[in-house]
């Protein structure tokens, strides 16, 4: 299958699968609920499920990766509903759509953004409630990625750090927790399910690659910030400039960044290569995550 047909059947699953879990609106409190839908269905990309996929299919199980994606999708929308709100981005539009505070009120986008947080550890005890050592795992990385050292800490260093001019290594350690660490944690949820036992070296390999793919990611998100339109981002664009954010761009130009981009994704495939498996889909992923324009 080539890769667009099978990139499209994955996100065509993961959005089926994700009415599974989304709690009907018909339920009390309506409002909280069709905030969550709404965020939710606004048309993400689902980049973190598909590449929890891909790294399973390096060494696949018969143990079902996506509620691993459903997981993930529920932790990065409710970073994204509070990165929107007026004491963060203050942002209009994400996703093609209004965001969650603009569409409902403040209140209402603050709790549906908490709301998705203990959904994610939901689904994980409960999709693989028959193999507690896998849900162990799974909920200790997601945990930890999405904690203070983490994303959490990045988007608080981020807004700390803004107006002002970071060192390199101030933005490269925003980005790695900030964005990195949710494509690091992507790769590793998705590998472990198709691991035999517990290989911290295989974890911590594959940790390596999810870094590059993520600082790689960041570097692109920078370019498009610059050279797209509103319309075709789906979110504000020129957002980093107007709200005084240093990126690489600001930092270092666009070809030095578009350069960084580059060499994150080969270093990326590089560290693949010593992770072996079938890694075909993961790396033909990873460069379309290079060139994509939105
Ligand atoms: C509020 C705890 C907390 C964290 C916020 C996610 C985030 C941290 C900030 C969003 C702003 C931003 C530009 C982050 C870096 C890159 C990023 C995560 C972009 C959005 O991811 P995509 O492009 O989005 O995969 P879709 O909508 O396709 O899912």
């Amino acid at each position: 299958m080539i890769f667009q047909e099978k990139f499209k059947k994955w996100q065509e699953l993961i959005n089926s699968k994700l009415k599974t879990y989304l709690p009907d609106p018909q339920h009390q409190p309506t409002q909280l609920h069709l905030a969550m839908n709404h965020s939710m269905n606004a048309g993400g990309k689902r980049l973190r499920p598909i590449l929890a996929i891909a790294a399973h299919e390096l060494f696949p199980s018969d143990t079902d990766p996506v509620p691993v994606g459903i997981a993930l999708e529920c932790i990065h929308t409710y970073s994204l509903i509070h990165d929107d709100l007026p004491a963060m981005d203050d942002s209009d539009l994400r996703r093609g759509q209004p965001t969650c505070h603009k569409k409902f009120d403040e209140a209402t986008a603050i709790l549906a953004g908490d709301a998705f947080q203990p959904l994610a550890f939901e689904v994980l005890s409960t999709a693989y409630g028959d193999i507690p050592e896998v849900v162990v795992d799974l909920v200790a990385m997601l945990a930890s990625t999405a904690g203070s050292l983490n994303l959490v800490g990045g988007q608080m260093q981020d807004l700390i750090c803004e107006g002002s001019i970071p060192t390199e290594e101030m933005l490269q350690y925003i980005h790695s927790k900030k964005t990195a660490a949710m494509i690091r944690t992507s790769l590793q949820m998705g590998f472990r399910l198709g691991m035999k036992g517990d290989n911290k070296e295989m974890i911590s390999l594959i940790g390596e690659v999810g870094e590059s793919i993520g600082l790689a990611f960041q570097a692109v998100d920078d370019l498009l910030d610059v050279s797209s339109t509103t319309s075709e981002l789906g979110k504000d664009a020129h957002r980093d400039n107007e709200s005084g954010k240093v990126t690489w761009v600001s930092l270092k130009g666009e070809e030095e960044a578009r350069q960084l981009a580059y060499e994150h994704t080969k270093n990326a495939e590089k560290l693949l290569s010593s992770v072996g498996g079938d890694s075909t889909f993961l790396v033909q992923l990873i460069n379309y995550m290079l060139k994509r324009s939105f």
